[in-house]
């Protein structure tokens, strides 16, 4: 374990992560940026409950008073969800700053990562990665969240991207920083509302047990990277391809006249097609972070027993 002057592990992470019991990361840009309010801070709790159900202990993370803290309590979960986008979105380049001034912020999968690798904790669950923008060729909007993968040892669940980014661009890129790219029961990257993107993955895995072995055989390799698990939507809780993808054009069109760039871009796309799909795409978001989260909790579970 890193630890680091800067950091702060609740005792019951810490507790289980010194016993090598199961720990599963969760971030906290999702709850301030991610969904609105109140449902960002039930899906939160929510999420957490899941965890424990599942046989292990949840750590929810983000940037409080210039700390890094592993482990929210729940007053600190609502104080994300209701401050919202007034927090500042954190990602690798902010960490510095916000140390050095005291200030809060709300952890993307980048700085999550990066502080669940300090507090050793090795699986987190979330939503969506960030990727790389459509029409990256010239904007270069690219998250940091390829970049992380790139370098830091945590395998990170998720739904796959949305398509508000360019997925097989986003492909590209994780191929090159090496990346293993695996199909949780699918051989196709899941889009996040949809189950099917068109694009393949680079593994397909169907257990926990499995998970855990290649991510057992990453560490016992010495890699310094991560590992992607794009566990798709469950079928009930998917949206029609139409009626998703029409509102992401739809968003993505008023952020390019809107002249909206940077680290603005993700949140307002999020919040817009959530808007213009009548909260239908809030729901299917809250699901799949659930079924996110029960995956991750039974791969660290897995995990800890080899
Ligand atoms: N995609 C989602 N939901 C999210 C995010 C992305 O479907 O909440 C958040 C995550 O915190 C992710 C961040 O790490 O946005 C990526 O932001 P950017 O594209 O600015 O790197
Ligand atoms: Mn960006």
């Amino acid at each position: 374990m890193l630890l680091n002057k800067y950091l702060d592990v609740n005792p019951e992470v810490a507790a289980a992560v010194a016993e090598g019991r199961p720990v599963v990361a969760l971030e906290s840009t999702i709850i301030s940026h991610g969904m609105p309010y109140p449902q960002n801070v039930e899906t939160a709790l929510s999420v957490e409950q899941i965890i424990r159900q599942n046989g292990a202990v949840p750590a929810t993370i983000a940037i409080i008073g210039g700390r890094l803290k592993a482990g929210l309590t729940a007053e600190e979960i609502e104080y994300f969800g209701k401050k919202g986008q007034a927090i500042t979105k954190a990602s690798r380049r902010d960490l510095a700053v916000l140390c050095a001034r005291g200030e809060d912020g709300a952890t993307t999968v980048t700085t999550t990562m990066i502080i669940a690798h300090m507090a050793g904790i090795r699986i987190f669950a979330t939503g969506g990665i960030g990727g790389v923008h459509r029409g990256a060729e010239t904007t270069m909007d690219i998250s940091a969240d390829l970049e992380e993968l790139g370098q830091t040892p945590v395998m990170v669940v998720c739904a796959g991207a949305k398509s508000i980014l360019d997925l097989g661009l986003t492909l590209e890129y994780l191929e090159t920083k090496g990346v293993p790219v695996i199909g949780y029961g699918t051989e196709e990257l899941p889009a996040f509302y949809t189950r099917r993107s068109g694009f393949g993955v680079d593994y397909r895995v169907d257990t926990p047990e499995e998970l855990a072995a290649v991510f057992k055989a990453q560490q016992d390799l010495g890699m310094k990277g991560g590992i992607l698990v794009a566990n798709p939507i469950p079928e009930e809780y998917a949206m029609p391809p139409e009626e998703i993808n029409s509102a992401i054009d739809r968003a993505i069109a008023e952020c390019n006249e809107k002249g909206i760039h940077g680290k603005a871009t993700t949140p307002f796309l999020l919040a817009r097609v959530a808007e213009l799909t009548g909260g239908d795409s809030l729901t299917s978001n809250i699901r799949l972070v659930c079924n996110n989260a029960k995956v991750a909790a039974q791969t660290a579970v897995a995990f800890s027993s080899l």
